[in-house]
């Protein structure tokens, strides 16, 4: 749907008179640095041209109204700045009102109600960040509507990932809605989240594409083995802070981790813990390789990446690694993994342009052969993070 379509649809449910705001938040693909957020370790994302719109008008009560183009049969949700609690029966809802939840509890008073309308293009359950960027599309709108000059960027991404560590229960990262705040076009963005310093990489590949695959399934396990791995990992840190002085993981090189890996009681720990050592120095790796234009050692990195969230992380299944397995063996392909939490959604690919049709043609035959439904395949295009349309 276009902007003027979406204030169309804002105005036949809400009424034509008063000013509207139109504000964009996009989702991410993760190129390399999986489960390494909440290891202290770094990540390397970019923010895609798919995302979540909004249209918003004050209101002058403290009423909240939410609809959302994608789930019309649900109507207009109306709550209020009063009720900011997590209700099941609130459906999506939730995302909003967790984020006004967080800047009320920062101390940030919202003075008035609002009307919104939200329309997302990101496919449902693909893993591609919907919530993150209906979490940092609701921080934008809050600010500039309310004139929070002093909460940046960086901030709005911090507020998102509070909201939806203790308004939704999801343990998550910085990730997600640091690459929805923060993305840049043509750019994925380096990103140490012990730290939060970052830089922008350029990712002008000549002569290949990156290619999401997404295998449209998600397997229910996602949100609680999500909470399982991290528990695993910080139980793995703690034993091995008996033994040596370290804050995160990510402060681990893998010879340090090979010497010291004995301090962690249980070998499944030893595994998790193992990943996001090894997938923390990959991501280093990889970025330089990029710099280098070394695209060929990038891809390699990817696949190596994907060995270690499935053998070791254990957070593939078997839709993904047919699709992974297809597109490592095939000519013109420079690597592939699963991106993004797990259990389903998509991979991402790095293939040579003059390939990308036979990469869609025959992934997309064999996939449904074995699996019984179509996959679908995005080449992807890297935007910029949230902004006001
Ligand atoms: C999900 C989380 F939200 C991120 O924070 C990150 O941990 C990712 O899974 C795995 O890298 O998207």
């Amino acid at each position: 749907m276009t902007k003027e379509q979406l204030i169309a649809k804002f105005k036949e449910l809400y009424g034509a008179d008063g000013e509207v705001r139109a504000y964009f938040a996009p989702g991410r693909v993760n190129l390399i640095g999986e489960h390494t957020d909440y290891n202290g370790g770094h990540v390397f994302p970019c923010a895609l041209t798919l995302g979540t719109y909004g249209i918003v008008r004050n209101r002058e009560d403290r009423k909240l109204r939410f609809y959302s183009a994608n789930f019309e049969k649900l109507g207009v949700i109306e709550t209020s700045l009063d009720e900011l609690v997590p209700d099941e029966k609130a459906n999506w809802t939730n995302y909003p009102k967790g984020v006004m939840w967080a800047f009320e509890k920062r101390g940030y008073k919202l003075p008035h109600g609002l009307d919104i309308l939200i329309y997302g293009n990101i496919p449902n359950g693909s893993g591609l960040s919907s919530s993150a960027s209906l979490e940092v599309l609701t921080g934008l709108i809050l600010k500039d509507t309310f004139g929070f000059d002093g909460v940046s960027m960086i901030d709005i991404a911090l507020i998102g990932q509070d909201s939806e560590n203790n308004f939704n229960g999801c343990n998550c990262g910085i990730m997600d809605q640091f690459a929805s705040a923060m993305g840049k076009k043509d750019h994925a963005i380096f990103l140490d989240t012990n730290t939060l310093n970052y830089e922008y990489a350029p990712v002008v590949l000549e002569d290949a594409k990156i290619v999401i695959t997404n295998s449209k399934v998600k397997h229910s396990l996602v949100d609680s083995a999500y909470n399982d791995r991290r528990q695993e990992c910080e139980t793995a840190l703690k034993e091995l802070q008996e033994v040596m002085d370290i804050k995160t993981l990510g402060d681990l090189t893998e010879e340090e981790y090979e010497a010291y890996k004995d301090a962690i009681k249980d070998p499944i720990r030893q595994k998790r813990a193992k990943h996001a050592v090894y997938e923390n120095q990959r991501a280093i790796r990889a970025v330089a390789a990029l710099k280098d234009n070394d695209v060929e050692l990038f891809g390699k990195l990817m696949n190596a990446s994907h060995e270690s969230l499935r053998y070791d992380y254990e957070v593939s299944c078997e839709e993904i690694d047919i699709l992974v397995d297809l597109a490592q063996a095939m000519p013109g392909v420079l690597g592939s993994r699963i991106t993004g939490g797990g259990f389903g959604g998509c991979t991402v690919s790095i293939v040579k342009n003059d390939a990308v049709d036979h990469f869609v043609d025959e992934i997309g035959k064999i996939y449904e052969e074995k699996v019984g439904h179509k996959a679908e395949f995005y080449v992807v295009d890297i935007g910029d993070g949230a902004k006001t349309l």
